[in-house]
Formats: structure tokens, sequence, C-alpha cells
């Protein structure tokens, strides 16, 4: 039997590099050895507002995304999360055996509460244990994320662990699945952050649909360090993050990339590294615009009926072994 992984992302905000390179892009690596879900969490986007027309389309959006990123729906579940109501099933009852201070502790908490602190809701609060329903539910062995997830894998294996001592074999316990070099795309304007779709400027993020003019200007602008040497270190974490992104993108290693740029300037080796983007974007692009909303409607449809069967048996068991008739 194959081993089963899962991942998702929220649909909102606009994708960016970060989440191809840190998550899209190792799904599709894996897709053809492992039992593949992925889903586009729109319950864990509503934990923070979203208009309600722009989140119906972000929810294509970011399945387009995955198919024009190279998830094939013929390998792969493709699902909405809030179409297998399971999950929020799961969610309730993982609620009831997490403990308030190993939520208190979540770094992505402690951020998003900063940034939207007219709403602080209990949604916010609970969206790791969302997150441990929706690898749970599916006997996951192997979630694929970036780094910064980590930590909600950690609290979701906590849980899996708690259920089965309390009422016997239930869950699979998940391991994260982090790819060194992809764990952590930073902020082109800010290199002690990562880049995100919620930042509040443009120019920390290159998105998957902007155009080459878009990409040389973000590119141009984006910080460096104070000397000029282009030298991959923990020093220099503006440069090193630049040489990552084009080390990711054309699969060269970053010393290799460091001889070439050594003794060259920071405006070549950026004129390159834009150039290399476009490539990367183009024919992502021209393959996003060629697919047709009534097609990823009916590839979702597909998805959930696929993954709805687990759900439902899982759900079950552990209904039966809380005493829930
Ligand atoms: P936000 O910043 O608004 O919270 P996000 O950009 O982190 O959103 P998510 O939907 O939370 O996007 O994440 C989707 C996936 O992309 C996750 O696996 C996450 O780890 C990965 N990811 C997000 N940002 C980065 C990044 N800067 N570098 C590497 N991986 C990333
Ligand atoms: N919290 C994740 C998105 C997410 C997810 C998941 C990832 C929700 N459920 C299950 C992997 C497995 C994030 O990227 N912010």
């Amino acid at each position: 039997m194959k081993k089963r992984i899962f991942s998702g992302i929220q649909p909102s905000g606009t994708l960016h590099l970060g989440n191809y390179l840190g998550a899209i892009k190792n799904w599709v690596a894996l897709q053809d050895k492992y039992d593949s879900t992925f889903c586009v969490v729109d319950l864990h986007a509503i934990t923070v507002p979203q208009k309600p027309a722009e989140l119906r389309q972000k929810t294509i959006e970011v399945a387009k995304i995955y198919l024009a990123g190279g998830v094939d729906p013929e390998k792969s579940a493709i699902f909405v999360q809030s179409h297998v109501s399971e999950h929020t099933e799961l969610a309730w009852i993982l609620n009831t055996i997490t403990k308030l201070p190993e939520l208190e502790r979540m770094t992505q908490f402690k951020d998003k509460s900063q940034q939207h602190n007219q709403n602080i809701n209990a949604g916010l609060f609970n969206y790791p244990v969302l997150m441990a329903a929706d690898i749970l539910l599916y006997d996951t062995d192997v979630v694929p994320v970036g780094e910064d997830q980590v930590q909600h894998i950690e609290i979701t294996r906590t849980l899996a662990r708690r259920f089965n001592q309390m009422f016997g074999e239930t869950f699979t316990v998940p391991e994260p699945y982090v790819v060194e070099e992809g764990m952590r795309i930073m902020g082109l304007d800010d290199p002690a952050k990562k880049m995100s779709k919620s930042a509040e400027s443009a120019f920390n993020y290159i998105s998957l649909t902007d155009d080459p003019d878009t990409v040389r200007e973000k590119i141009k602008k984006a910080v460096t360090d104070s000397e000029k040497e282009i030298r991959y270190s923990d020093e220099k974490p503006a440069i090193k993050n630049l040489i990552n992104i084009y080390s990711l993108l054309d699969n060269i290693k970053p010393q290799e990339i460091e001889d070439i740029y050594r003794d060259k300037r920071y405006s070549e080796f950026k004129n390159d590294l834009a150039e290399t983007i476009i490539g990367f974007l183009e024919p992502f692009q021209k393959k996003y615009n060629e697919i047709d909303d009534g097609e990823v409607r009916k590839i979702l449809g597909e998805g959930a009926e696929k993954v709805r069967p687990m759900a439902e048996n899982k759900m079950r068991e552990v209904k039966e072994k809380m005493g829930l008739i």
C-alpha cells in the first residue's frame, strides 16, 4: 500500500513564489509515490475577514494554481475543505482534547492576532485543531508544507497520540515533510520575515500572476545586504534568499550560483534572477489561463466524492470509540 500525503493552502490573498516553492513544487514531486490529497482550505481562510465574492473566486483560483503547478487530478484528489463536513465535525471533537496552552503557544496565532487585533476570533485560535482534523481524517503519513507549518503538525501529532491513548488506536501519527531549501522563502522587502500573502506591500512577494515587468521591478527593488559581495551566507539573509529562489527554480545548487556571480555586481545577478523567474512564470501562467472554470468545478466535485468515504469511515470509528451513539 502506498503511503498517504495530505496538504492544503488557504484561498486568501495572492499565491506567491513561497507557496509554490515551499509547498506545491514538492506536492508534484511526491504525487507519483504517494496516495495524495490536496485541499483548498476555505474554512481556514475565514478565520480572518474575507469578502464572499472574493472568497468564491479565490477558491477556484487556488485549485487552478494546483493544476497549473502540475498537480494531476488523475493521480491526486483535489477538493474544497467545506465540501466534506467531517472536517469540522472532527475538529469539534479534537477541541475537547486540546489544552489551551497548547494553542496559546502557536507562532502563527500570535502573529495573526497582532495583524488582526480587532478580530481575534475563536476560529483563529482553534485554527490548528481544524488543521489536525484535516490531516487525521485520512490516515495521513506525511504532510508536505513550508517550515512555518511544522509547529501545527507537531500539535497534530500530539492530538493523534492523545486520542489513541484515551480511546484506543484510531489515528495515524503524521510526519512533516519540509524540503530544506524551499523551507522558507523570505519577504523581498524584509528578509527577516517569510514571504506572505497577507503582507502589506506587494513588494514583499512575487505573485504567481505577476507579469514580466512587475517581476523585474520587484526584483530590482528587493532589499540587499550592505556589502556588495554575492555570498551564500546566514550573515547575508537578503542575498541568501534571492539565491535560494534562483536555485530552486533552476535546480542549481546555491554554491554554484555563488561561484558564477562571486565577482559580479548585484544588478547583473538580479537581472538574471528576474529572467529566471519570468521563465518559470510564463509557461505556468499560460497553463493557468487555459484551464476552464467549469472543468475546475468538475475536478473539485470528483475530488470530494473520492475522499468522502474515508472521512465518513474515520468519523464513524471516532464516534463509536468515544461513546457517541
Ligand atoms: P499568510 O502569510 O497569509 O498566512 P501564506 O502565504 O503562509 O499565508 P498559507 O496558505 O498559509 O499561505 O500556506 C500555504 C503553504 O505555503 C504552506 O505549506 C506554507 O508552509 C507554504 N508557504 C507559505 N509561505 C511560504 C514561504 N514564504 N516559504 C515557503 N513556504 C511557504
Ligand atoms: N495551515 C496551513 C494550511 C492547511 C494545511 C492543512 C496544510 C490547512 N490544513 C493540512 C497541510 C495539511 C497553512 O499553510 N497555513
